[in-house]
């Protein structure tokens, strides 16, 4: 029975101005897929509260202001396709949204969905736990509240933990350190000495703006990266109002695809073209921008010769804009085929080298020895500053579920559970964890496809399971462990055929110190995943384990 049956009032009614302590779903976050929980289960008639540690709504779209920073996917794609109205009325200025206007964005739907009514902000989940009798989670806050729901849908972000490096004495440094993910309001870089850690996502973003702001800007590389020129421009009237006509078409080839975009990639393989046909093709791609250069030719990702052809002609581009031909031989990733990490999407990144204001530090040449008070020491040299930016990203995909001591049946804790490295069933649910979904998290497409399209599919499957529970007079939904292993299994054997184990990304947790290597997403593809689950989901939701009303005591 649903809990809105039988206490019909919601935290806002005035009749009750206290927030519910039982519902049918918590929801943890209040990004992306969280407000869409809400949204969705909220229209089926579950009553829901959402907990968001942040002061405001908008997960990594809150948190990730530093400057420049945009998201790699275009903003007509990175938007929410379930509400046609929504996406006629919502303008876009930009090929690729900046930070602000995707918040801008988020806060909109928020009150065009009147959500915020069920949201609880700057409380963070600590503590939840499955009670086998009642088939109920108890979830509890560091403000103290203790609620009690039926299911627990962790929409926390696979982007959202900082990871944080060991470097010694980083505690000892009397200028300004800040991490991009929580930038804060009073960063003053004018005519400053700032050193930037980490050539990622957001230091490649970042980089060319603190150069412009910056006195001196030392960039610390550990890893070379491949990045593409994003070719971002303000979008007129006329290619907004195209974009619209064309969503219905530009969704559904999304949704069919590999990674949640309408692009296609060429229809054959990298090397059965001409030398012509093949540089045609990168070219278009490099003019289209960004990420889906690594998806040129279908066998790019899977066949080391294929990749090859890419990573040459993204070599000879580079060393065509840095002029100074020793630093572009330093800003040439060696280590790793192209793509294996997340290609980077950049605004005149590697034409911030030839500014004399910008110092590349190799530190796999020169390795950072420490952190002093004056700035930042090397084998060879101290080199002076005002402000460290932390670039170094996150504690990828299990980080922010491992900040809450998640407790499942028999007192198992999921981090025990995942100790050898995450363990899921289509990365929904877990074997000894009844009723708890994970949004976006390993063993799914995740972070390798749209984000948006991602959280939309998973939440529609886990709101489907639910009502499917109810009709069925069914109270809890549980991942076999046969089920559990054999898509682990079935997940490291679609990694191992590809060359992305290759790179030591945080695909694999390879960032951050003493996580077990796993490769986490499910590299399958978005189309072939979504096939996938809705299988599952048409066959009585094949590997789940649906426990009768009557079962429980
Ligand atoms: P990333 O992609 O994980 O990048 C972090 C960078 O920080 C990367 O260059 C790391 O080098 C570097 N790093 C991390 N720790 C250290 C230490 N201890 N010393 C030196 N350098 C270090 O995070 P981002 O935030 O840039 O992007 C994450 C995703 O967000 C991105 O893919 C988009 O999907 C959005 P490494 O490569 O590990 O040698």
């Amino acid at each position: 029975m649903r809990i809105s049956d039988t206490s019909p009032t919601t935290p806002s009614s005035p009749a009750s101005p206290r927030p519910r302590d039982h519902v049918d779903v918590v929801v943890v976050g209040a990004g992306i897929a969280g407000l869409y929980a809400l949204h969705r289960l909220r229209s089926d008639g579950w009553s829901v509260r959402v907990f968001e540690a942040g002061p405001d709504i908008g997960g990594v779209w809150f948190w990730n202001r530093y400057p420049g920073a945009r998201c790699d996917v275009e903003s007509v794609d990175y938007s929410y396709s379930f509400d046609t109205a929504l996406q006629q009325e919502w303008d876009w200025s930009e090929k690729y949204a900046t930070q602000p206007e995707i918040l801008r964005y988020l806060h909109h739907v928020a009150d065009r969905f009147d959500l915020r009514r069920d949201i609880t902000l700057d409380t963070r989940v600590v503590d939840m736990s499955f009670d086998e009798s009642s088939s109920s989670w108890t979830v509890r806050t560091d403000r103290g509240e203790e609620v009690t729901s039926r299911f627990c849908v962790l929409a926390v972000g696979p982007l959202s933990s900082a990871n944080i490096p060991e470097i010694p004495g980083l505690d000892s440094f009397s200028g300004q350190i800040v991490h991009t993910s929580s930038w804060p309001e009073d960063v003053d870089l004018t005519g400053r000495r700032v050193g930037v850690i980490g050539t990622g996502s957001s230091g490649i973003q970042a980089i060319p703006h603190i150069a412009r702001e910056a006195g001196d800007l030392y960039v610390f590389q550990r890893t070379a990266n491949f990045s593409i020129p994003a070719g971002n421009r303000p979008l007129d009237a006329q290619t907004r109002a195209q974009y619209k006509r064309s969503y219905d078409e530009r969704r559904r080839l999304s949704m069919e695809s590999g990674g949640g975009s309408p692009h296609r990639p060429h229809p054959e393989s990298a090397l059965a073209v001409t030398d012509d046909e093949r540089r045609i093709a990168y070219e278009k791609r490099w003019q289209l921008g960004g990420v889906l250069f690594s998806k040129t030719f279908p066998d790019q990702l899977t066949d080391r010769a294929a990749n090859d052809t890419a990573r040459s002609f993204w070599e000879q581009k580079i060393r065509a804009v840095v002029d100074d031909p020793a630093v572009a031989e330093r800003l040439i990733p060696g280590d790793h085929p192209i793509g294996a990490k997340r290609i980077c999407t950049d605004d005149n990144y590697f034409e911030t080298y030839n500014r004399a204001n910008v110092h590349l530090v190799d530190v796999r040449q020169s390795p950072i020895d420490c952190v002093v008070a004056e700035g930042i020491r090397t084998a060879g040299e101290t080199i002076g500053l005002d402000v460290i930016v932390l670039a170094t990203g996150f504690d990828a995909m299990t980080g922010s579920i491992d900040r809450i001591n998640i407790v499942g049946r028999d007192g198992q804790t999921l981090k025990q559970a995942w100790s050898a490295g995450p363990r899921t069933y289509l990365g929904l649910g877990v074997d000894g964890f009844p009723n708890l979904f994970n949004i976006a998290g390993p063993g799914s497409p995740s972070v390798l496809a749209n984000m948006v399209l991602h959280a939309e599919l998973h939440v529609d499957w886990v709101a489907d399971a639910i009502g499917h529970l109810d009709a069925a007079g069914r109270r809890s939904i549980e991942a076999t462990t046969e089920a559990v292993d054999a898509w682990v299994a079935d997940c490291a054997d679609r990694a191992d055929n590809t060359l992305m184990p290759q790179a030591n990304s945080w695909y694999l947790g390879a960032n951050v110190p003493g996580r077990p290597r796993v490769f986490m997403p499910f590299v399958g593809g978005f189309g072939v995943y979504r096939e996938i689950i809705a299988d599952v989901a048409a066959d009585g939701y094949r590997g789940f384990a649906l426990m009768p009303a009557e079962e429980l005591t």
